[in-house]
């Protein structure tokens, strides 16, 4: 990688030069086609694990990840090896990141509210939490247990009943050491070494040993997501939010850090060979060198190989002015936003669609990835456009109440009445008028 050149990382494109169709095309997320295979391949899984239960998830576990387990789930002995083999360093951090995304979290949280709407009428929200969670944390490509903090800190703080996780087994037929510490510091109850489709379809239905989930959290590869999506269709388990691969867009002035906007880019390329990574710059100056930047950080990656790949698909835009860039980003809806801008907090407004934005040069993605507070499981593939990040309400119902007293139905019940006798509905006026009578 080394002698790799400037035009083969990410295409330059001038807005102002491209025709509707090739705007559009710029903002095209590579191809996420599920192959009808792949949605065949998951619903069979689904179906097997459903139906045979842990036979299956032993058997499905032991061809895709080469691994015979005894027990799905880890036990004390494992979670205390775990806290044995990890770092002391990297434990220390782990907390110190759970504890701002818990301060983080704790303070958006929703509280029940009662309000009089008419003489006697009382409405309220009442907070629940959702009792039975599955969270998921992938462990293809590179571990995540930050992934684990992300979803076990909200869970926490909504007072979840019964929380499990779900983490595919390495080739020893152990969990990821890391990612155990991190579930045990966030309470997570129970812990499976289950990944793919089978531990999704194993927390939707239960089988003797996985217990049965109301709602399914995390990201995933295709399968994964295949999977939380077919069960939710089905009604088995709802879903935390449709997921693609990850994505970023940087919006950079002529004053931007060359530097630290390739090293941002770069830190999404990293993630997968799908991942999504575009520049909005109105100056040329700038994009020339971060391309200089993304050539030479890029040689130094661990993983470049996977970052060319995805650079190769993304693309650096010239923009004519700032006020089009955040056009342009309010229409691709990326899941992060990172505004390299000198002022740019007075920025801020113009965003109405992004999962987390990030201000300023000193405020790259991957503090929010790991540890500013923020959380990092985040809506894809545009769906920022309407869904939100995964906060402590992801892990809630919310429900409402409604008291009236003999008052309270004297003062509606004529305004019910009217509705009632406008749709046909007699049921409706007569339950309304029986105690109207009762009242008067
Ligand atoms: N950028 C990823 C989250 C992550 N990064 C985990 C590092 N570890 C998706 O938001
Ligand atoms: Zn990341």
């Amino acid at each position: 990688n080394a002698n790799i050149a400037p035009q083969e990382t990410a295409r330059v494109l001038d807005w102002s030069q491209l025709d509707a169709d090739a705007r559009a095309q710029a903002l095209l997320r590579p191809v996420q086609v599920v192959a009808a295979q792949t949605r065949a391949a998951v619903a069979a899984l689904i179906d097997d694990v459903r139906t045979r239960g842990d036979d299956a998830l032993r058997e499905i576990t032991a061809r895709f990840d080469k691994v015979e387990l005894d027990a799905l789930e880890v036990g004390a002995e494992e979670f205390a090896a775990a806290e044995a083999a990890i770092d002391p360093a990297l434990r220390a951090a782990m907390v110190e990141a759970a504890q701002r995304i818990e301060v983080f979290h704790r303070a958006g949280m929703s509280r029940d509210y009662a309000v009089e709407t008419a003489p006697g009428v009382v409405c309220e929200k009442v907070v629940r939490p959702i009792g039975r969670v599955g969270l998921y944390v992938p462990a293809g490509s590179a571990p995540l247990p930050s992934t684990a903090l992300m979803l076990g800190v909200p869970a926490r703080l909504a007072g979840c009943r019964q929380v499990v996780l779900c983490t595919p087994p390495r080739a020893d037929g152990s969990a990821d050491p890391a990612v155990l510490v991190a579930a045990r510091l966030t309470g997570v109850g129970r812990v499976f070494k289950l990944g793919g489709a089978q531990a999704i379809a194993a927390m939707a239905f239960g089988t003797a040993s996985v217990p049965e989930c109301d709602k399914l959290f995390g990201p995933g590869n295709s399968f994964v997501t295949e999977a939380k999506q077919q069960v939710a269709q089905s009604g088995a388990a709802a879903i935390d939010m449709p997921a693609g691969p990850s994505e970023v867009l940087v919006i950079a002035d002529a004053g931007a850090n060359a530097a630290f906007v390739a090293a941002d880019l770069l830190s999404q390329a990293e993630h997968g060979p799908d991942s999504q990574v575009l520049l909005l710059s109105d100056s040329d100056a700038l994009i020339a060198r971060v391309q200089d930047e993304l050539v030479r950080q890029l040689a130094q990656l661990s993983r470049a190989d996977i970052a060319t790949r995805a650079l190769a698909q993304s693309r650096l835009i010239r923009v004519p002015s700032l006020d089009e860039a955040f056009e342009i980003s309010n229409r691709y809806a990326p899941e992060h936003l990172i505004l390299a801008l000198r002022e740019p907090r007075s920025w801020l407004e113009r965003v109405e669609a992004a999962g987390s934005v990030f201000l300023g040069d000193y405020t790259p993605e991957a503090l929010g990835d790991y540890c500013s507070g923020t959380n990092h499981v985040l809506p894809t593939s545009g769906a920022a456009r309407a869904y939100s990040g995964v906060s402590v309400a992801s892990f809630q119902n919310f429900v409402s109440v409604q008291s009236a007293s003999r008052a309270g139905i004297a003062a509606i019940g004529d305004c019910a009445l009217r509705l009632a006798r406008a749709e046909g509905l007699d049921a409706h006026a007569n339950a309304v008028a029986l105690r109207m009578e009762q009242a008067a």
